[in-house]
């Protein structure tokens, strides 16, 4: 048909780890992705999508694509193209061998967000928890928050981003939704403009959230607690805490008053760097703005002292009077059965859970003879990278890695197997954020040879002869089951006709914890060896030492997209206070280290870090090719076992060998 080009427009869900979840329209030409837009009709979409979004046509067809199973070839040290038969079956006999020599337990099963998808995700973890194999506690991100949430409210769920606009007054905390959740924070513009609200951005870097307008508070890095504390010592001496609501709804506040009133303003202003007057201004602000909303950041609780942090900040909307007048996640807000989509709750294997964040030690020790990994970059993504490389290339470890793209994880693997994009696959997202769900649709065929998660778990397990039934149980029956009564109009069923369900939420007036009240002095903080009341640890930096914050920049998802837009650039910011100090100017290469590696990388000289504070795009490779995360800890949070990213010390310049107090 001359003159004619076959062009469609699909719907579907962008399924990476972000907490906004868009609905996209993609457009697709000559059976190619041609552009993804974001959807006008949805609350938080609104018509928008992030640079990410909009690339992932480049993305698609990018030259670093995994298009075909390719096994190692130990002596070449290099890849040769396998069929699927016969990547299939060196992967089984080896997963096999390992189980019969060494138990299920020396099997790893490493997975992350990279598509977040419950298929892609959490039904492929059915083969796993099947077999028994050694899983991980998914802690390199947000579990921090969640357990310190826990202790005061129960569940971690919060307000709906939705409410954003009718607010008077939106606190980011330790967040950059410029960057990080860009339609969040188109909604709280419109909080802004319609609403005349004050947008307020607690953060010690002037990040582009805080850049953008509203007030900005910059407390040093790990001095939130103290911070909280003022806040809440200004409310109780203004008479401006809802007692009222602290008697219907909650429990232990003459503790928590106690301890807050113990914030002199002195003891606040030391630990913070922001003078009293500025904390004063602010709780009055809050004092005025009703309703209020406080939105906790994931950089916030990824730090030493982030989950003491997370627990004290998400106390001010209580006394306010506000029912989670807080943001975090919704993720435990729902009524999705989620163990049942993994399998967990199925299977009679006791598995053995390790941390994430300190894998490095345990691979580079030899605790596996099996990894298999999907949907992450550990070589790039987990803290102690030096560990994590060394493990992963060991002789008698053989690594299976599942992935769209070529990556530093994948040239350290025996066997690499090529996954299609979301946008080859059908799915179902449930975002962190927002409660609509309609189908993740795979807009055109899967490029290559790739195969979906799900496709390659069945021929695993028929390899294996798993005689679990479950585990071959059809998937979208699984979802149906797992989704019953999740929704407050309609069933998985209807979703295949492209329609848009809305899930139930949890009651923002329900708490989880033992007294079912809010508690601002949980005595099961004692059972996890926790202080009851919110703790501000120790600041332990020293006069050499330079807490080194990372985040995101807005068109790279962690190690993704640098195949579309080129290498994460490897600068450091510092102040001029400090590079005047150390006689370095703005371009200079300089080095940072501690007692995990070091870093070579080019310094920019700016206002927007204070003193004694290093920034970098998260996530570079240093000018010598070395990971950013050589630098990082591989310990965890006391409380949630998170990571301690952002309150990591290094040194500048050269000569520091032993380890850090
Ligand atoms: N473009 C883009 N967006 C993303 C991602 C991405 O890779 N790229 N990743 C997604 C994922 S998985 C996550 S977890 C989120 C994270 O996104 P956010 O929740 O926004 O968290 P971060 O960007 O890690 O950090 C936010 C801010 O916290 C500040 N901060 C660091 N330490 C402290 C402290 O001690 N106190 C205070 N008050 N602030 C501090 C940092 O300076 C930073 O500006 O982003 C998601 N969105
Ligand atoms: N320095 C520093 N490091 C950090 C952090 C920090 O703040 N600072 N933050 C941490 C945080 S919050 C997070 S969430 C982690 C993220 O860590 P990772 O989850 O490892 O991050 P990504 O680099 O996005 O890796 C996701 C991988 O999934 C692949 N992928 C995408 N779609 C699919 C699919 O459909 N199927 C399959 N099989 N694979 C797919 C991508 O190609 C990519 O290789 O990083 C952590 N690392
Ligand atoms: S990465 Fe986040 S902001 Fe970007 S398109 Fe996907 S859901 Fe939307
Ligand atoms: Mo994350």
């Amino acid at each position: 048909m001359i003159g004619v080009i076959p062009m469609r427009r699909i719907k579907s869900v962008c399924p990476r780890d972000c907490p906004d979840s868009c609905f996209l329209t993609v457009t697709v030409e000559d059976e190619r992705v041609a552009s993804v837009k974001g959807d006008g009709d949805h609350p938080l979409t609104q018509g928008f999508t992030c640079p990410r979004g909009a690339s992932d046509p480049e993305r698609v067809y990018s030259p670093e694509r995994v298009l075909y199973p390719h096994a190692r070839d130990r002596d070449a040290q290099s890849f040769k193209r396998v069929t699927w038969d016969e990547a299939l079956t060196l992967v089984s006999l080896r997963l096999r061998e390992v189980i019969d020599e060494q138990g299920p337990g020396a099997v790893l099963h490493l997975d992350y967000a990279g598509n977040t998808g419950l298929l892609s995700y959490d039904f492929f973890r059915r083969l796993w928890n099947a077999i028994g194999a050694t899983g991980h506690d998914s802690s390199i991100c947000s579990s921090s928050g969640h357990a310190a949430l826990a202790l005061h409210y129960g569940l971690s769920y919060g307000l709906q981003p939705e409410e954003l606009p009718g607010m008077r007054a939106v606190t980011f905390w330790g967040f950059n939704p410029v960057v990080s959740a860009p339609h969040i924070w188109r909604l709280a513009q419109r909080a802004r403009e319609e609403n005349g609200a004050s947008i307020i951005t607690v953060d010690p870097r002037l990040s582009e959230s805080a850049r953008s307008g509203g007030l900005w508070l910059n407390p040093r890095p790990g001095s939130d607690v103290a911070l909280a504390y003022g806040i809440a010592r200004c409310l109780i001496e203004a008479e401006a805490v809802d007692l009222a609501f602290i008697e219907e709804w909650t429990q232990g506040f003459d503790a928590y008053r106690d301890e807050a009133m113990r914030w002199t303003p002195e003891r606040v202003e030391e630990l913070t760097a922001v003078e009293w007057g500025r904390i004063e201004a602010l709780a009055a602000l809050y004092a005025e703005s009703s309703p209020s909303a406080f939105m906790i950041g994931l950089g916030l609780q990824k730090s030493l002292y982030g989950a003491e942090a997370v627990r004290a900040v998400s106390l001010i909307p209580a006394l306010l009077g506000l029912h989670r007048g807080f943001y975090y996640s919704n993720s435990r807000g729902r009524f999705v059965d989620y163990e049942y989509v993994s399998g967990e709750k199925l299977t009679g294997a006791n598995r053995d859970i390790v941390s994430q964040v300190s894998l490095g030690k345990l691979l580079d020790a030899g605790r596996f003879g099996f990894v298999y990994v999907n949907g992450m970059n550990p070589a790039v993504t987990l803290p102690e990278q030096g560990a994590v490389r060394r493990g992963l290339a060991r002789e008698d470890v053989f690594v299976v890695v599942h992935d769209t793209h070529w990556t530093e994880t994948t040239r350290l693997a025996d066997v690499v197997l090529p996954a299609p994009t979301y946008l080859e696959k059908d799915d179902l997202v449930v975002a962190d954020s927002h409660p609509y769900v309609r189908r993740s649709v795979g807009v055109v065929e899967p490029l290559g040879e790739s195969r979906d998660e799900v496709s390659v778990m069945l021929d695993l397990a028929r390899g294996l002869g798993v005689e679990e039934g479950w585990v071959y149980e059809d998937p979208w029956e699984a979802l149906t089951r797992a989704f019953e009564g999740a929704f407050e109009d309609g069933a998985v069923g209807d979703l295949a006709g492209g329609a848009t369900l809305r899930l139930r939420s949890k009651p923002r007036d329900s708490y989880q914890t033992p007294t079912e009240r809010v508690e601002f002095y949980p005595e099961s903080a004692i059972k996890i060896g926790a202080s009851p009341l919110p703790v501000q640890l120790p600041l332990n930096r020293s006069g050499d030492d330079y807490v080194f914050l990372t985040s995101a920049l807005p068109r790279y998802t962690h190690s993704q997209f640098r195949d579309v837009h080129g290498p994460i650039p490897s600068t450091v910011w510092l102040s001029a206070q400090d590079a005047g100090r150390l006689g370095f100017g703005d371009g200079d290469i300089i080095e940072i280290h501690n007692y995990y590696g070091s870093l070579l990388a080019k310094a920019k000289v700016t206002p927007r870090t204070p003193p004694g504070v290093l920034w970098s795009p998260r996530l570079f490779t240093d000018l010598r090719g070395e990971p950013q995360n050589t630098v990082f800890p591989p310990e965890t949070q006391a409380i949630g076992g998170g990571p301690l990213f952002n309150s990591t010390l290094v040194r500048i310049g050269r000569g520091y060998s032993r380890p850090p107090p």
